[in-house]
């Protein structure tokens, strides 16, 4: 596993698995870039140099457990396991193609390292809660990661699993992709969620709140998680779309594939943003 320990480093591969984002929407016609682009330097945290993980045993048992609730992001989990060496990487492009190892939603059966399938909102934190239990009970070491997104926080299932985490006092770390966006617009007209750390604190939970477009400041709040027994809620102030100016903060990108044109488009502004990190 090639871990990744400068930030420079991070951020360069930050951006591939971003151009990768457009290239494999852009083959498949349909997909999700906003949120798979806001989420992408989590997920190069993660992959590149926090986690636990051997691409090539995907399923050794003291592997860090890495769960996706909001499974419509997944093209940029793909992509952070296809280039951490996973399965190769030109297999990105038969994303959503029928008979694909990358459904539209992750399909746990299909590709070795998705430990759960998703797409069906509000059930990763209870899928965590689930294993952080299982390895208590076999006293193993394990960290349990669970992204989750906040237009989850409409769903009944996770208030239930916030509860349970706290009271069982289990150490799962959750990184929540706060982009403001849920679907068809703004989390705050359409549900409004206000501030999620007061609310995860009044369930018992600790809670960390940063930029979660920034990777030094998601490895700090990783390292500083790691200190606190028991559940944790990072909230990442994220953007729907970062990196390509006209998906930014832009819901209509929640769900829609670039055509040519934008693809290009979205490919040049990631190559002179890739050149301003080069010369940093
Ligand atoms: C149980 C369930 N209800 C509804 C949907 C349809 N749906 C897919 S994505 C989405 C928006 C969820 O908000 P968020 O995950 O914050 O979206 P993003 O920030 O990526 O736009 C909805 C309602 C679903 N997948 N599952
Ligand atoms: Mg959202």
């Amino acid at each position: 596993m090639k871990k990744l320990n400068k930030i420079k480093d991070l951020k360069l591969m930050a951006n591939t698995l971003r151009q990768q984002v457009i290239k494999m929407t852009y083959e498949a016609g349909s997909g999700h870039p906003g949120g798979s682009l806001g989420m992408a330097d989590v997920f190069t945290a993660l992959y590149f140099n926090y986690a636990n993980l051997d691409p090539k045993k995907p399923n050794w048992e003291n592997r860090d457990r890495i769960i996706l609730s909001n499974g419509h992001i997944c093209p940029i989990q793909y992509s952070a396991m296809a280039e951490a060496g996973f399965f190769p990487v030109k297999e990105l492009l038969t994303f959503r193609k029928i008979g694909s190892r990358l459904q539209g939603h992750p399909h746990n059966k299909s590709l070795p390292g998705i430990e759960n399938s998703s797409g069906q909102l509000g059930q990763g934190l209870s899928i965590a809660c689930g294993m952080a239990l299982a390895r208590n009970l076999d006293r193993k070491k394990y960290r349990v990661f669970c992204l989750m997104s906040d237009g989850e926080h409409d769903e009944g299932e996770t208030w239930e699993a916030i509860l349970f985490a706290a009271k069982n006092k289990l150490k799962i770390v959750s990184l929540i992709d706060r982009n403001g966006i849920q679907l068809s617009g703004f989390t705050e007209k359409i549900m409004p969620l206000k501030s999620l750390a007061e609310k995860y604190d009044a369930f018992g939970w600790k809670t960390i709140d940063i930029d979660g477009n920034d990777i030094g400041k998601i490895l700090e709040a990783l390292r500083d998680a790691e200190k606190i027994s028991g559940p944790v809620a990072i909230i990442c102030q994220t953007m729907m779309g970062r990196g390509v100016s006209f998906m930014q903060d832009n819901y209509e990108w929640h769900g829609k594939a670039p055509n040519r044109e934008e693809a290009d488009r979205a490919l040049r502004e990631l190559e002179v943003w890739r050149r301003e990190i080069e010369r940093e």
